[in-house]
Parts: structure tokens; sequence; C-alpha cells
């Protein structure tokens, strides 16, 4: 820690440094010195393996924001002594810094529709913004991130090469995750259809990324690492994943996730504020599925990843990953019972 301090200009023996968020890939400290407060996190490596084309995209966009938005708080990286936005230290890794941006909150979890409404705003704001963009100057910075089939492949492949015993222990959950499997197939179809639109998405839309004003207003969006061209519905989907039910991925108590179809609402319609002229009328009919698809990915990831002996997500106990994975099947089956009443509000 303390050459990456000294890397940004930082006394190391006078600024604290603590653990920051719950984040289940980067590692992310908060920094405190008499300058002001920071934000440094640890790219991790085997996600991000060209961690120097987030830098790309973070500075493309904020060049091109300043330009053609200059009213959007845009939370530029701090470059370091020697004028980099990401630096590599070797036998440590790659790090990043941001401001901490005084008077302004980010949430852990979703307690109002206020708060739901202004987050989707503001993810539907971000992607309206980018709209002109040139996409062929963005990076890929996790490659096929959002592709269900794949996900959907890379779990059907650890069926057949994971751990014999936990895939055993996991027959009921495997049916039930097969029996969503339709979901793959009307992926497929949409990503043939011209009618759905590649735009630049966040890709990662949990509340905890949106920084709120001193009046709980959305202020604008953070974690800018998967902020990559995709489909809206990896935006609108991860909402619905992280914000419908009261309760988050960790849960255990699984009589606890329920589908709050107030903040179904509140989503859509935050979101529709700002995206309403520029989404397709085919895509408008796909904010349920967007849910569907994004809870079935996360419930494949997880459980892909138990069956592989936890590889890729961080984990506080054994049977985490399992677990994460039978949360986010439940809350797939409580949102799919909820089809008509939620379908029947806006498409
Ligand atoms: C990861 O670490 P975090 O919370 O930003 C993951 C997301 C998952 C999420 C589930 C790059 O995000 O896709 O939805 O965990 N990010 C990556 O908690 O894989
Ligand atoms: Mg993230």
């Amino acid at each position: 820690m303390q050459s990456v301090l000294e890397a940004y200009g930082f006394d190391a023996n006078i600024a604290s440094v603590e653990q920051y968020g719950s984040g289940l890939i980067n590692n992310t400290w908060k920094i405190t010195s008499n300058a002001g407060e920071y934000i440094l996190q640890k790219i991790n490596e085997s996600v991000f393996k060209e961690p120097f084309s987030i830098a790309h995209n973070i500075s493309f966009i904020g060049s091109y924001l300043k330009k053609n938005h200059p009213e959007y708080t845009f939370i530029a990286p701090i470059v370091s002594k020697d004028g980099k936005e990401i630096i590599y230290l070797k036998g440590e890794g790659y790090f990043r810094m941001f401001p901490f941006v005084s008077g302004s909150y980010s949430l852990d979890t979703v307690q109002t529709r206020e708060q739901a409404f202004e987050a989707a705003r503001q993810f539907g704001r971000f992607t309206k913004l980018l709209a002109g963009i040139n996409m062929d100057e963005t990076k890929i910075t996790v490659p096929h991130f959002h592709d269900l089939s794949l996900r959907y492949h890379q779990f059907v492949s650890a069926l057949k090469n994971g751990n014999k015993q936990r895939i055993a222990e996991s027959v009921d959950l495997v049916q039930d995750l097969q029996s969503f499997s339709g979901i793959v197939d009307e992926f497929e179809r949409l990503k043939n259809n011209p009618a759905f639109k590649l735009r630049v998405t966040h890709h990662d839309t949990k509340i905890s990324n949106v920084l709120f004003d001193s009046d709980g207003k959305g202020l604008c969006v953070i974690d800018l690492d998967t902020v990559m061209p995709g489909y809206f519905i990896s935006d609108i989907g991860d909402m619905m994943r992280t914000y419908l039910s009261p309760v988050s991925e960790n849960e255990t108590d699984f009589s606890k996730i329920e589908i709050r179809e107030d903040f179904y609402k509140a989503i859509v319609r935050g979101y529709y504020t700002e995206m309403k002229d520029e989404l397709t009328n085919t895509e408008k009919e796909y904010f349920f599925y967007a849910g569907k698809f994004i809870i079935y990915m996360q419930a494949l990831r997880f459980l892909t990843d138990y069956l592989m002996n936890d590889v890729y997500y961080s984990t506080g106990y054994p049977m985490q990953n399992f677990m994460r994975a039978k949360n986010q099947c439940t809350l797939l089956q409580k949102m799919v019972e909820k089809e008509y009443a939620l379908k029947g509000f806006f498409e």
C-alpha cells in the first residue's frame, strides 16, 4: 500500500486507509489524507485482462461528455505523479484512484421507490448522453460479458467438468435452472433483431454505483469498468435484479425474497424519462424480459462458479455461491409469477 500511495504523491504516514464497499471483484479502499478523501481500487486482473482498456474508455467517455454535455458530473480518475490514470506496480498489480465526491452519498440497498426512480433515471441519462459517441472507439473490457448464450454454455460445461460432488448435490437447482432455458432462446432471437440496438451501457447498475446529492436526487453514475457497447436490457435487468427485492443476492432466508411491484414501475418510469425517444418500439416491449434475462444469467454464473470451485466470485463460506444461485433462482421464479401484473403496467 505504501508504494501505491507514494505513486500518487501521498505521504503514506499521514493517510488512513480502510476497506470500502461490497464488490465481489475488485478491492476497494477509502483513503483519508490531509488533502481530502479518495477511493482507491485494485483491478482484478483475472477478470479485466487489459486494465488499460478501462483507462482508455474512461478518458474517451470523459472527454466526449466534457465537450458535448459539460453539465454532466463526470468523476474523472486522479492521475498519478507521472500522469497515469491507471498505474501498474510490479508485484502489486494495477491501481486507480478517484476523488470521493464530498456532499454526495451512495446506497447499499434500495429502500424507497424514489431511489429506484432516480437511479434508473441516471443510468438512462448516461446512455442517452452517450448516444452520439463513436462506439468503434470504445474497447471491450470484458469480452462476452453479458452474452447469455455463452453463460449458459459455460454452465453446461461446468456440469461436465466441474466438481463431481458439488454437481451431485446441486441436481435440484440445476433442473430448476434448466427449465428456464427458453430465456436463452429469446436472447438468440433478439441478438439477430435489428430493432435491438447496441448502445453504450453500464453493465453493473446496482444501487451503489449511483451517486446521490444531498437532496436525494441522482447526480451521476460511477464504476465505469464495464461500460461498453451492449443492449439496454443489461442495465434495466440488473436494476430489477438488485432493486426489486428488499434483500440482496447474499440472503439465505429465501422467504424474504419478494418482487416489489411499485419498485418495478419506478425503474421503468425512471429509465423511460430519459430513454423514451431513444428506444425502438420493439425494445420497449422488453422491459420485463430484461429482468428475467439478467437474473437468470446471474443465477447461472453463481452456480457455474460453485461447480468450478469458486474461482471467480469471492466467498465468505463454502456454499455461498450455491446459496447465491438459489437466491437468484427464487427471485426469478417470483418474478415470473408476476409476469401478468408487471407486463400489464407498461407494455
Ligand atoms: C460483480 O464486483 P461487483 O459487485 O462490481 C460482477 C457483476 C455481478 C456482481 C454480482 C466484472 O460485480 O457482473 O453482477 O458481481 N462483475 C464482474 O454481485 O463480473
Ligand atoms: Mg462493478
